[in-house]
Parts: structure tokens; sequence; C-alpha cells
């Protein structure tokens, strides 16, 4: 594969030309020079419809952004990917994600060994295991059914089971209470639990590597807090399970290898919701929905790796993000869902593009000299609209926007969904083409008003359209998004798969430990600032509530 650096490319120089024609140029105008304009520039695909018509970008540009993903080998990394090569150069590992959802007539290979059955092995499993749970036939230890689920995890073992189980509650089993604890403190465990019957409380202890401090944390505090009410350690037994790719951790915690569900260093924390890391949502939405959900997933895997380059959703999506990001240096993007369901999506989507494209080193080694992952952040609609899309629209600072919307409603209510749907509609139309001083005056403002109530428009939006928002279009929207986040990494040549910077933290942290909880006056051998931190919150404590 070819390795000339980005911005030494010719299609890198030829877009910056390109840009340099376009940026005066506003979407009222390439509107009006192409009538079929918001039809010809969308795309459909596993259901989703993709409107990129609101967005700077002409034929041109267009076909210069194909060609760079072209003559950075895509293609070829996509095959990479989905045959197991070791992709995740900085940890010599697979990224094997799609294999979670692979059909079981599929093999796909890692060192060898098909992995496929492996992971039907896990999901007949966890199904086995979420029926007995879901019809009662699980007893606790006092011999109740379990009413209430606690997913015990941190980062990709927390976001995507909280933003999957929050987007289907509708579809969820509702006598099962689902609560989610990742925070170190202990306000996040002792509020989701302090209403709970530990009789009637499961814990699922999410965790890859079974190491992390905050969830090592929480699982020790649920462990003491269950055996404290119900007087016996055998109680653990029926209480936890563990989903982990760490067996040894598993059982010394005291959890029985029998309640561990696994899986493999191959799935990423951020790409494992559809692993067993999705034990708590398929407990909520049963091993049916659980199995819809992966379809749809599989739907775009099986699309992003066999439509051409110009008809493929993730990458069109992947070439805007570079052509704002890197060329009108744009820094974020707002995820804005009009679907109250999908309240966690632009959280998870956060940690999912920004924590694989937050690089700034080459697969080579290199300072990258071009803008990688820009800020991901939103809110649902209409909410936003009442706060931050102010600045969206009249602010000094160009933010693309993805709106996601469903035609139909999950609950019908009157004419809410027309007004939620006319609302998004509204907000993209405004956007791309706001109010000229000429409109606003001829409304009859005040002409010193006028500057104050016009709006320059020309902010671009992607739209995309399902008809419904179920388990299989929910995973269809996430690989969606899993492989535009691929993409701008091959693209910008970086390893969106490792996470050195997460890893640092949790080091770091480590360290401080103990130095917060000691009595005596060894020297600190941090800097300045974070010795006199720790001195001031050891003579605060000291002070406050002398030690115990
Ligand atoms: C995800 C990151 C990170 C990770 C958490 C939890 O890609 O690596 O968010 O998921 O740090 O790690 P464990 O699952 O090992 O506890």
């Amino acid at each position: 594969m070819s390795h000339t650096p980005l911005t030494q490319r010719p299609v890198w120089t030829e877009l910056k030309s390109l840009y340099a024609n376009l940026k005066d140029e506003t979407l009222r105008q390439l509107f009006a020079a192409d009538p079929q304009r918001g039809e010809r520039m969308s795309l459909e695909a596993c259901g989703v419809y993709l409107d990129y018509s609101k967005h700077r970008i002409d034929a041109s540009s267009l076909s210069a952004l194909l060609r760079l993903a072209a003559d950075c080998d895509l293609q070829q990394h996509i095959e990479a990917m989905f045959t197991g090569q070791k992709i995740n150069s900085t940890e010599q590992r697979a990224v094997l994600h799609t294999a979670l959802r692979a059909p079981a007539s599929k093999a796909i290979l890692v060192d060898g060994e098909n992995v496929v059955p492996l992971v039907h092995h896990v999901l007949a499993r966890m199904s086995a295991f979420s029926d007995q749970v879901r019809s009662g036939a699980w007893k606790g230890h006092t011999g109740k059914r379990i009413r209430n689920i606690v997913n015990i995890g941190i980062g990709g073992s927390d976001l995507g089971p909280v933003m999957a189980y929050e987007a289907l509650k509708h579809y969820s089993q509702r006598d099962l209470t689902m609560r989610f604890v990742a925070n170190v403190d202990a306000t996040d465990f002792v509020e989701a639990t302090q209403d709970l019957d530990p009789a009637e409380t499961l814990f699922i202890i999410s965790s890859k590597t079974f190491t992390t401090l905050e969830t090592m944390t929480n699982a020790h505090s649920a462990r003491a807090w269950l055996i404290a009410k119900l007087k016996d350690q055998a109680a653990v037994a029926k209480h936890f399970v563990a989903v982990s790719t760490n067996a040894e951790a598993v059982t010394k915690f005291g959890i029985d290898s029998a309640n561990m569900f696994g899986f493999w260093d191959w799935v990423g924390g951020r790409y494992s919701m559809d692993s067993a890391i999705g034990l708590s949502t398929m407990l909520a939405i049963g091993p049916q929905g659980f199995k819809e959900m992966l379809g749809g997933f599989h739907a775009m895997d099986e699309h992003f790796r066999t439509a051409p380059l110009a008809q493929n959703m993730p990458v069109i999506m992947a070439l805007l993000t570079i052509w704002y990001s890197d060329f009108f240096a744009a820094e974020t993007v707002a995820i804005l869902p009009y679907d109250q369901y999908l309240k966690r999506f632009p959280a998870y989507l956060q940690q999912l593009a920004m924590e694989s494209n937050g690089k700034q080193t080459t697969q080579d080694g290199a300072a990258v000299d071009y803008n990688t992952s820009p800020i991901y952040w939103g809110e649902p609609g209409t909410n936003g609209q009442h706060s931050f899309y102010q600045l969206i629209h009249q602010g000094t600072r160009l933010i693309p926007c993805d709106f996601i919307a469903f035609t139909e409603p999950l609950n019908k209510l009157g004419t809410h969904h027309e007004q939620l749907l006319a609302n998004v509609f509204a907000q993209a139309e405004a956007l791309a083409f706001g109010k000229t001083s000429a409109e606003v005056a001829a409304e009859g403002t005040k002409p010193w008003l006028v500057p104050h109530r016009t709006f320059s428009g020309n902010r671009p939006s992607s739209m995309l359209l399902v008809d419904r928002l179920t388990p299989r279009s929910l995973g269809t929207l996430i690989a969606l998004y899993e492989h535009s986040v691929f993409t701008q990494g091959v693209i910008w040549n970086i390893d969106s798969f490792d996470q050195w910077g997460v890893e640092l933290g949790k080091v770091l942290a480590q360290r401080i430990v103990p130095e917060l909880s000691r009595s005596n006056d060894a020297p600190l051998t941090h800097d300045s600032s974070t010795n006199a931190l720790i001195r001031r919150y050891l003579r605060r404590r000291a002070g406050a509530h002398p030690p115990s």
C-alpha cells in the first residue's frame, strides 16, 4: 500500500484548490444551479436514506474526495479489516467487530482459527441465560426472581449498553429494571442501588480487562452491598455474572466461570456493544431482538464492503467529515437525533469517533500535518433548538450537523410526530438557506434590527432518515458510523483502534490512589501542581474528617 504522506498527494493539492474555488459559493447558488440536487445527492442503503445535498460540495470536489479514498487504498484496507488482518498495528491485533454479527455460515480466520463459531457459541449461552432471567427461572440466592439488572462497566463497557438500552427501551421487558453504573464516584453506585432489593438484583460486571480501576471498585462495592444485605458470601454466585476476556481475574473475583461470557482481544472496547458486552441489551430486549440488531449491523457491513465508493454511505459520510475538518477547518460535528430514545447516541458516538481518531501520529510514526477527528457532540432535537442551536445558526463557527429522524413514531400521540419532523426538516432548511437581509426587511423589520435577524445560511448538514427505530435499524445506524470512523482513520493514516491516551490515565490514577490514603508525610514526586493538590486534599481531609 502506498505511503505517500497525505498532504503530499496530488489529489490533496487538487482538493485544496477546489476548496478555494468553492468556499465562497453558497448552498442557495448550488441548489439554484441544479434543480435535481436534493434527489441526486442522496443515497439509500439498508433502510437508511441519506440526504447529503445540503453540503458545501459539488461534483468536482466530491469526485476528488472519492479519488482521495481510492488513492489511500480504502478498498484494500476494508478487506484487511474484514479478513482479520492485524490492522490495529500498535497493539498488533485484528479488528473484527464485524465477526460479531457474521452469520454462522461464514468463516473468518484469526491466526488460523475460525472465530465465527466462537461468537455463536457465546451468543447461544447469552440467549439461554437471558431466557432464564427474563422468564423468572433464574432465581436469586433467597429464591426470589431477578427484577433488577445493574451493569457495572465504564467507557466501551458502558456507553454502548446504556445507549442501546435507552434506544430500545420501547422493545424492553418492562418488569425488569435496568441500571448502569460507570463512575468511580460513589454517587453513581449509591443512587443506582438505593431503591433496589438485593435479593432481586443481578450485577453484570462488564470489563474486557477486568482490571479497570473504576469498574473493579464498583464491583467490590456491589459485592459488599449484596453480602451485607443478604448476609451470606455464597449469594455472589446467583447475583453476579461477568463479561470479560480475562477468565483468571473473573474467577479470582469470585464469579464462577460458568457465569462468565467471553469475548476476544480483536473486539475493541468501543466496538463491543454487539459482543457479550451487550448482555444487558439482550436481557432487556430478548435474544430475538438482539439477533435482529446484529442483522442490522451485518447488513451495513455488507454494504460497506461491497458498494462502490460513490454509493457507499459510510464512505460518503467520512469524506464529508474530512472535507470540513481538513479544508474548511471545522472543529466539531453536531449529532442531532430527533428521537428521544436516542438521547445517549451522541455520547456513544463521541467515544466511537474521538477515541478512535483523536490521534496525532500516523501509522508510520510521523506527526500528522492535518486535522484528525473533529469533536463530536449533540443532544436530541427539539430540545437543542431552544439552547445551543443559536450558535449553529448565527455564530462564527462552521458546525456540520448530522440530523437523524424516523418517519414512523414509536409512540403515537396527537400531532407530536408531525411537529417533530417539521422541526428537523425546518432546521436543516434554515441552516442551509438562511434568511437574507432583503427577506428580513421585506417582512417590515425595523432597519436597525435587520442585521440581527439575518441568517447567513450556508451551514451544512446531513439528514439520515429511517422508517422506524427498531433493533435492526439501530444496528444499521451504529455500523454506519463505525465504518465512517474507520474510513476517516484510513485516510488520515492513523490507528483508529488503539487508545494510548486512555491507558495513560489508567496508569497515572493507580499511582496516586495510595498517596491519597496514606498517613505518613514521605515526599511526593509529582510536579509541583499535582503535589500541591495532593497535599491540600490530605490537609483538608485530616482537618475536616480525621481519618477513621
Ligand atoms: C474503549 C476503551 C475504553 C474501555 C474502558 C473499559 O475502546 O478502551 O473506553 O472500554 O476503559 O475497559 P474495560 O472493559 O477493560 O474495563
